[in-house]
């Protein structure tokens, strides 16, 4: 076996985003393409002599691009390559492996929930040896080495079969196939009382249909659900990963997954449904009644938290600038510290690591916590129905008595998509203007704008600002809107508008959230009217 040195040439546009390096899928087949982005990340961290993980949510070219990468890292001079079997591994069970193997850097292959297939998205995310995907400052180094790439290291001709479990050694470099799932569920046993859950699906009191949506979370579901809790195998929905998700958007939120919603609220003996996305690191939780909000569902996990041993002592908890506040409330109440910072859970194992908080959440269908330095979905699922199992409410009863205690902050995201990069930074500059025109004035519907400025990130730990991560608008009647350009979209630019409005009038608990915004909607896009031209997705 040869070690191959191949002349290459730069791309231009090998920029990570909000998680990794995301393009659409025939941009990463491209010659050569994928090589120089990994010999770019193995200039930049070195891993002659480390230890590495590979693993992926199953989607097409994830197998390729697992060869190029582990012949690369054999070329690059790597002590040990530990690579999942079949190449599944959620990206949550990629950071509690690296964490617990104390391993040096993971390579996670995934769009997360976007598309999969040739027509689809690929992606490649790097994460460190505190199991979190790796610092900016690591990411920008990379797209440097990007711009200069003259030539990339590779092993010629490996022959490799991961479709077993397996060790050997090829070179200097040690191979172990190992089985992505064991080390997750002993992880998640430490956490939760599988018992009390057991039971609780045992004696009937609660009923749920899963829905992998043909991501990696079905093989974790699988073991847990089925074979640790007897939830019968009608109740899990597409959990054979697939290369192209059979089709499916794995991205769970009530639009993309609708149609699982109409079919659980068929159902009068099934109370809850949950889904996952592709690479399992999001969840979402819906009864016949309420599809939980994510910013509710990381308020709720603090409020019982005590009822979960691993964290009777929550120390602090933080969420994404985004999200609704209705975490900070509840975080008041309880007397614990709550931070707030910019989107990209990289920003939150800064905070985990230092002992900082114990909990934290995103809008974006994400919920983690210390165990990990990943959002976890089905983590998530597990912390309900642990609370389910300990608590005497049923999930309606929780959410209601939450808002009762609290009040409800009803929230919303509005992407505008597919817009041209230029075109979506004139947007957003001039709302900019358009808005500190309108300062202390009436904009819409008796809304006035009292406050309006760029969102700015003080790290606590570092001392680093991170400028520019959003536009801030406050508005009288307890209204704000964010708004900042997407990070992981792969055609266009994407700007999220983040609208939230908190009431403790009871009467409106029970409004659907889209009447309770839509005259606040409507006053943040006159503030920029030219979005109207676009598509909208809620
Ligand atoms: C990643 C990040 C999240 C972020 C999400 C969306 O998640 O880890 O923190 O909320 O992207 O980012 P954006 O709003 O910039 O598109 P994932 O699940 O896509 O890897």
């Amino acid at each position: 076996m040869k070690i191959l040195t191949i002349t290459t040439s730069p791309y231009t546009n090998q920029t990570a985003g909000t998680s990794g390096l995301r393009r659409k899928t025939k941009i990463f087949l491209q010659k050569n393409y994928l090589e120089n982005y990994m010999q770019a990340i193995f200039n930049t961290v070195n891993i002659k002599n480390k230890t590495l993980v590979i693993g992926g949510d199953g989607r097409f070219y994830n197998l390729h691009a697992l060869k190029i990468i582990v012949s690369m890292g054999i070329a690059n001079g790597a002590k040990k390559i530990y690579i999942a079997k079949n190449g599944y591994l959620s990206t949550p069970a990629a950071s509690i492996f690296i964490r617990k193997y104390q391993i040096d850097y993971g390579v996670i292959l995934s769009a997360s929930h976007n598309p999969a297939g040739l027509q689809g998205d690929f992606g490649i995310k790097l994460n460190e040896s505190n199991g979190a995907p790796v610092h900016i400052n690591i990411t920008n180094q990379i797209t440097e080495h990007t711009k200069s790439i003259k030539e990339y290291l590779i092993l010629d001709n490996l022959n490799l079969d991961v479709s077993k479990l397996n060790t050997f050694k090829v070179l200097n470099t040690s191979i172990e196939v190992f089985n992505g799932v064991i080390d997750y569920v002993a992880k998640m046993q430490e956490i939760f009382d599988f018992s009390s859950i057991k039971n609780l699906i045992a004696t009937k009191k609660l009923q749920f249909f899963f829905n992998a949506l043909h991501g990696i979370t079905g093989i974790y579901a699988y073991e847990i659900f089925h074979k640790c809790f007897n939830v019968p195998m009608e109740n899990l929905f597409n959990i054979i990963p697939q290369e192209d998700f059979g089709g499916l958007i794995a991205d769970p939120n009530p639009t993309t997954v609708a149609d699982f919603i109409k079919l659980v609220k068929q159902q009068p003996h099934i109370d809850l449904g949950f889904a996952c996305d592709a690479d399992g690191d999001r969840n979402m939780v819906f009864s016949h009644k309420y599809c939980l909000e994510p910013s509710d569902s990381i308020a709720l996990m603090l409020e019982h938290a005590s009822l979960v041993n691993y964290y009777k002592n929550v120390v602090g908890v933080a969420r994404s600038k985004p999200t609704s506040y209705a975490l900070d409330i509840v975080a008041k109440a309880l007397g614990i510290p709550c931070y707030i910072v910019p989107t990209g859970w990289k920003f939150f194992a800064n905070l985990l690591d230092a002992h900082k908080i114990t909990l934290c959440g995103e809008e974006s269908f994400g919920t983690g916590s210390y165990h990990s330095r990943e959002k976890d979905g089905i983590w998530a699922v597990l912390y309900w129905l642990h609370i389910l199992a300990k608590s005497n409410n049923n999930f309606d009863d929780i959410l209601e008595s939450y808002w009762h205690k609290y009040g409800r902050v009803f929230f919303a995201r509005y992407d505008i998509e597919k817009i041209a990069p230029s075109v979506a930074e004139s947007i957003l500059q001039q709302l900019a203007i358009n808005a500190k025109a309108k300062l202390q004035h009436t904009v819409l519907h008796n809304y006035t704008l009292t406050n309006c400025q760029q969102f700015a990130y003080h790290d606590s730990l570092t001392g680093e600002v991170i400028n520019n991560q959003g536009l801030m608008l406050s508005f009288n009647h307890n209204a704000e809107v964010f708004i900042r350009l997407s990070g992981t979209s792969t055609e266009g630019s994407t700007i999220r508008c983040y609208v939230s409005k908190y009431s403790n009038n009871k009467e409106d608990f029970s409004i659907d959230k889209f009447q309770y915004l839509e005259k606040l909607v409507d006053t943040i896009f006159s503030l920029m009217p030219e979005v109207i031209k676009y598509t909208f997705r809620v």
